[in-house]
């Protein structure tokens, strides 16, 4: 891979954005050590963007409500970058987003960048790049960055430390009733969007609308903003405009309070103890893997010794 040039970066040109995004997913120790030099230049720019996350279960509108959402936003001057987390399994090796992020029409803009690829979560022991995936997208000029995720495993809460606003997408049609509501999600939620809310599935929207209003007005936060619920159709486009609204009454409730300083912070915080982790995954990994190392586990295994016990000893002789 050819180095990046960091003016085309910066000037947002999309296919030096698309590839230096690709090196810093790299596994490549030479890609990156090219990635460390680059995010060391990007650091230092300190631009700034709103980043958002939609997530929500699998099929709730979460594309189609980006793409509304992008299209008005770039309507109005702005520049959008969305982002797809995907919890890939290693063992289908397959894409859950797969193609379904096209986004055709926001895709045809000049003023959005759509990353489809998947971007996998601690699949080997890599660390997921988007963190780093939003850096760029940031220096490139983008103002703001939409992650999607989709509602599998550990997956929103992985992303709630990587963004400043956390949107719910809820489809009236799922059957996502508050009860089967993945516990701990609605929490997560800084503002809620009931999808669909038009022809056929109009009227469930409103009583989802409804029942959700009601089961969240006696929860508070720490933080005394009262997460929005709006329906909304991104078929239609109605409600998007409101929709934005609402995000950016909580962009500048978060700039006023200080939270979002104060958020990003506590996210560097994480992000660096996740880096720790990962550099102590990739030293340790090799040696544990070691045919010598794994025929000694097998021997004390012989010997009636339990895992605890090999593991502790292992851990002893390796990390000396
Ligand atoms: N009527 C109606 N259908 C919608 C609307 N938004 C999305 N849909 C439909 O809902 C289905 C799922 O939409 P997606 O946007 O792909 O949903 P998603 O949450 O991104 O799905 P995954 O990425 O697969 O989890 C599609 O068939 C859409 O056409 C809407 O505003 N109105
Ligand atoms: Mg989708």
């Amino acid at each position: 891979m050819d180095s990046i040039d960091l003016n085309k970066l910066i000037a947002g040109e999309p296919r030096t954005l698309a590839r230096a995004i690709t090196l810093v997913e790299s596994q490549n120790p030479k890609h990156q050590r090219e990635s460390k030099n680059l995010l060391k230049h990007i650091f230092n720019l300190k631009k700034s963007s709103f980043r958002i996350s939609i997530s929500g279960a699998p099929g709730a509108g979460k594309s189609t409500l980006i793409e509304a959402l992008g299209l008005y936003l770039v309507s109005r001057g702005r520049k959008v970058a969305v982002l797809t987390i995907d919890p890939t399994s290693p063992i289908s090796g397959g894409s859950i987003l797969g193609d379904k992020v096209r986004m055709e029409k926001l895709a045809t803009s000049p003023h959005a960048f759509i990353r489809p690829s998947p971007t996998n979560l601690h699949v080997g022991g890599a660390t997921n790049r988007t963190r780093e995936a939003i850096l760029l997208c940031e220096a490139a000029g983008f103002d703001i960055i939409i992650v999607e995720t989709v509602g599998v495993g550990q997956t929103e809460f992985q992303v709630k430390n990587m963004v400043d606003a956390f949107v719910l997408a809820i489809s009236p049609l799922s059957g996502d009733s508050i009860q089967g509501m993945k516990k701990g999600i609605l929490e997560l939620a800084d503002l809620l969007a009931i999808t669909k809310n038009d022809g056929e599935s109009e009227s469930l929207a409103k009583t989802t609308l409804h029942d959700y209003r009601e089961s969240l007005q006696f929860s508070h936060r720490s933080d005394q903003w009262t997460p929005p619920i709006m329906a909304v159709s991104s078929l239609n486009m109605t409600g998007i405009a409101d929709l934005w609204d609402s995000l950016q009454k909580y962009f500048s409730f978060k700039q006023s309070s200080g939270t979002l300083e104060k958020d990003r912070l506590d996210q560097q915080v994480i992000w660096a103890q996740d880096l720790f982790w990962e550099s102590i995954h990739n030293r340790f990994k090799p040696k544990i893997e070691n045919s010598t190392v794994q025929k000694k586990i097998l021997k004390m295994l012989k010997s009636k010794m339990n895992p605890e016990q090999v593991a502790e000893v292992i851990f002893k002789s390796i990390s000396n």
